[in-house]
């Protein structure tokens, strides 16, 4: 059976900063957004992370673990074109490529290939190439290829052996299996289930009556059970994000800023799946509170709030209405493949 391969870049945002930016080499830094603007970090390098700054804290919290904190706002078009560069060489060690996010793919090897010597070429030519260092994981499927690119992370390099997966899987913390978040990590230590030979006892059917499809799921994965199959040039249609309110709103002006969260939002999302919105038409969905739904677009507009605002405004005038959704987003002015690439 062929190999799977994870490859995913180390600190990402922050290693293309450290690479522009030597001085940066062995100071803590960040990227995200200030602290009076209760920003976020996206992410830190690995010295910042001695500190215990991590992707997702409050800019002030980390700043509070780490006051010599170097902050950046960080340069996304960039990060994209340095995500396309990394896309291209690990394209081009398989047939079979599959890009998960701005700094995830997996790769699908055959029988004949070898797996660790590639996953070190891929390696090399990276860190020549771009500049940046990826860890790389090597397992029959993908889910433990991506706990395995993990494993020993920077720069790592570690393979999940067939003949051992059954142990390696057994030995996980169910914490760290992709899906399980850390609500229901406590939910399940609370039953007493800490690591995956916990599972092992339960039969599946047990497993699917107490939890369901996470029953379904813990089952398989505890066993080290995944899909080795790659979802191959994905293209991503469309995106959105939409809200429902707990009161209806009844102005435009509570319309407009509403829509303020839902800009923050999609932007948020569009960047994580490394999405050029660019590229994509405007839509917003309103939904009223007798529960009818209008959808306004505009194929000649770009992405940007003035246009969101304009069409939400045009929608409101077409139905005087309180409303208990809005929703926007954005999709492919053009039949799909044409002229469009979105990378996804
Ligand atoms: P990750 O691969 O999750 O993190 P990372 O590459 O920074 O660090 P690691 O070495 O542990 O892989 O995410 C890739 C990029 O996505 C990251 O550099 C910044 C961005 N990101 C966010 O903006 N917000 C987030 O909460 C996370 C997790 C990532
Ligand atoms: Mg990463």
């Amino acid at each position: 059976m062929g190999k799977i391969l994870h490859i995913d870049c180390d600190c990402f945002f922050a290693a293309v900063e450290m690479r522009d930016h030597p001085e940066y080499h062995k100071v803590p830094i960040a990227i995200g957004g200030s602290r009076d603007r209760r920003g976020v970090i996206s992410t830190c390098n690995y010295p910042a992370r001695r500190f215990g700054v991590h992707s997702a804290m409050a800019t002030s919290q980390a700043l509070n673990l780490c006051p010599e904190l170097i902050l950046l706002n960080g340069n996304m078009s960039l990060y994209r074109q340095v995500s396309k560069q990394v896309m291209a060489i690990i394209s081009g060690y398989g047939d079979q490529c599959q890009v998960v996010s701005i700094d995830e793919a997996y790769v699908k090897l055959t029988d004949d290939d070898d797996a660790v010597l590639i996953a070190r070429l891929i390696k090399e030519q990276v860190k020549q190439l771009v500049g940046i260092t990826v860890s790389v994981g090597i397992a029959d499927n993908k889910f433990l290829a991506k706990i395995a690119s993990d494993w020993q992370k920077p720069d790592g390099l570690y393979q999940v052996e067939s003949e051992r997966t059954a142990e390696f899987a057994a030995a996980l913390a169910l914490k760290k299996i992709p899906g399980v978040g850390i609500k229901t990590a406590i939910k399940l230590q609370q039953d007493g289930l800490q690591y995956c030979q916990d599972i092992l006892p339960f039969s599946r059917a047990d497993l699917i009556v107490k939890y369901g499809r996470l029953g379904e799921m813990l089952y398989q994965r505890s066993r080290g059970n995944g899909s080795s199959e790659l979802q191959l040039n994905r293209q991503r249609k469309s995106i959105s994000v939409e809200r429902t309110f707990a009161e209806d709103l009844t102005s435009v002006d509570d319309m407009l800023s509403a829509l303020e969260e839902l800009w923050q939002r999609l932007k948020q999302r569009s960047e994580q799946a490394n999405i050029d919105v660019a590229a994509l038409a405007p839509f917003v969905k309103v939904k009223f509170a007798d529960f009818q739904q209008t959808t306004l677009s505009n194929q000649h507009l770009s992405i940007n709030l003035k246009n969101y605002q304009e069409l939400i405004i045009q929608a409101q005038q077409r139905e005087p209405k309180a409303v208990r959704l809005l929703g926007i987003g954005g999709r492919c002015p053009e039949p799909l493949g044409s002229q469009l690439n979105l990378d996804f």
